[in-house]
């Protein structure tokens, strides 16, 4: 008796627990956006239906047979049951209708896989494109180590002459950036999309295995270097979809989280209008002469820092542990312009090459680090970052 009490508390005690874990989550899936999440969903109901109705008789059998048969009440084992018709036959007919089920599932399972793998090949702009399945737009996603990068290679600006796609970065928020329960789920930058149109994502990834995953899209297929990985979507609801890196890609791949702000077509133009007039005047300062003051690079190098730097050396410029070394009073960081410039424009060992960032980004960020927390060292200009390069 004492042994089943205490069988009894240490369940209770799991039930518990995971109530409070999922408590926010509801019993089932998020209800999905896209009409092959649907087709998930509802192979999912169906499977659950069937094991509910499965379990129930089995249970009922199970406890009406201990009830009814028990020793107490004198029934003893029938040892010619396996004679009967019944029992000769019952252990081939079970199985195999319980084998049917399995196929039935496996099946519209089958279908649903296929029907996501087989990704638009073709533009609907183009002509004789397969208006039955053809995709509106294309939209890059890339893993890095550990934020995502989004890329609308379709729609973008033309300067001197070279055409410059819309690309979004989107990082974790900190603690203190977002509310309590959207801590590990909110971004700075989300990623906008259109509803009713056919996306086709282009998944890759820079450096390891990552995994872009919205449940509400329906869809989770690995992000691999050097492989682009096709998945696609049309989102049939407006609304924010939270996912997160779903492949795990080392120290802070929980720090991946993703939104996707799914709006009206009038509004997604207005959006994608809004980011190809910053990429323009982004490109516009780059290009021309400016002469950047100090001040004005220390302001825009704070910025830069905070975005990209700050994860691994943190705001306070004092590094973490062992691993990621402090730039206050750093060699580097104090020393000859020269090799600061190379080390933040090549990398070295785990710290990443940034040649992806503009020279103002970073003479900013440079002229920042060398400033900052005490720090006092010549500026870097622009023009010293396009020598170094
Ligand atoms: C992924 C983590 C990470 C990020 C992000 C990162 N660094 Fe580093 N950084 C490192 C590591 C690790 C080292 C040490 C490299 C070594 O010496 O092996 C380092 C070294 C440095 C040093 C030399 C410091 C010294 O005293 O040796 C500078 C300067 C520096 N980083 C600047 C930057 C700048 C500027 C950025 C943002 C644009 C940045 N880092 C972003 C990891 C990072
Ligand atoms: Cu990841």
């Amino acid at each position: 008796m004492r042994q089943a009490a205490k069988i009894f508390s240490l369940i209770l005690g799991v039930l518990i627990i995971s109530g409070y874990a999922f408590a926010e989550y509801g019993l089932n899936f998020p209800a999905p956006a896209t009409d092959i999440g649907q087709e998930i969903y509802d192979v999912h109901m169906f499977t659950m239906i069937v094991s509910t109705i499965l379990l129930l008789i089995i249970f009922t059998i199970i406890i009406y047979s201990l009830f009814k048969f028990r020793k107490s009440k004198g029934y003893e084992a029938d040892q010619n049951f396996h004679k009967s018709w019944f029992g000769t036959w019952s252990w081939v007919m079970v199985p195999a209708m319980v084998l049917g089920v399995d196929f039935y599932i496996a099946g519209e399972a089958q279908g649903v896989l296929d029907k996501f793998w087989n990704a638009p090949k073709q533009n609907c702009a183009r002509e004789g494109a397969n208006k039955d399945h053809c995709f509106d737009m294309n939209v890059k996603t890339i893993g890095h180590q550990w934020w995502w990068e989004y890329e609308f290679p379709e729609q973008g600006v033309n300067f001197n002459g070279k055409f410059y796609p819309i690309k979004v970065e989107s990082r974790a928020l900190d603690k203190d950036q977002t509310s309590e329960e959207l801590y590990l789920r909110d971004v700075d930058n989300q990623l906008v999309l259109p509803v009713d149109t056919t996306i086709r994502f282009l998944n890759t990834s820079v450096d390891v295995l990552h995994a872009w995953w919205v449940p509400e899209l329906g869809f989770k297929r690995d992000s691999i270097p050097g492989y682009i990985m096709e998945t696609w979507a049309t989102i049939e609801k407006e609304g924010t979809y939270r996912g997160q890196c779903a492949e795990l890609c080392g120290t802070w791949h929980a720090k991946m989280p993703i939104v996707v702000k799914a709006v009206s077509k009038a509004d997604f133009e207005q959006w994608i209008e809004g980011e190809k007039a910053k990429l323009l005047a982004k490109l516009q300062e780059a290009n021309s002469n400016k002469d950047w003051t100090k001040d004005e690079l220390m302001t825009k190098g704070e910025q830069v820092y905070n975005t990209m730097c700050a994860g691994c050396h943190q705001v306070s410029g004092l590094g973490l542990g062992a691993a990621f070394p402090a730039l206050k009073n750093s060699p580097v960081a104090m020393g000859p312009a020269a090799e600061h410039i190379n080390m933040v424009l090549n990398g070295k060992n785990t710290m990443p090459a940034w040649k992806q960032l503009s020279d103002i980004d970073l003479a900013a960020v440079i002229t920042y680090e060398r400033n900052a927390w005490g720090n006092s060292a010549s500026v870097v200009k622009p023009a010293d970052i396009k020598a170094a390069r």
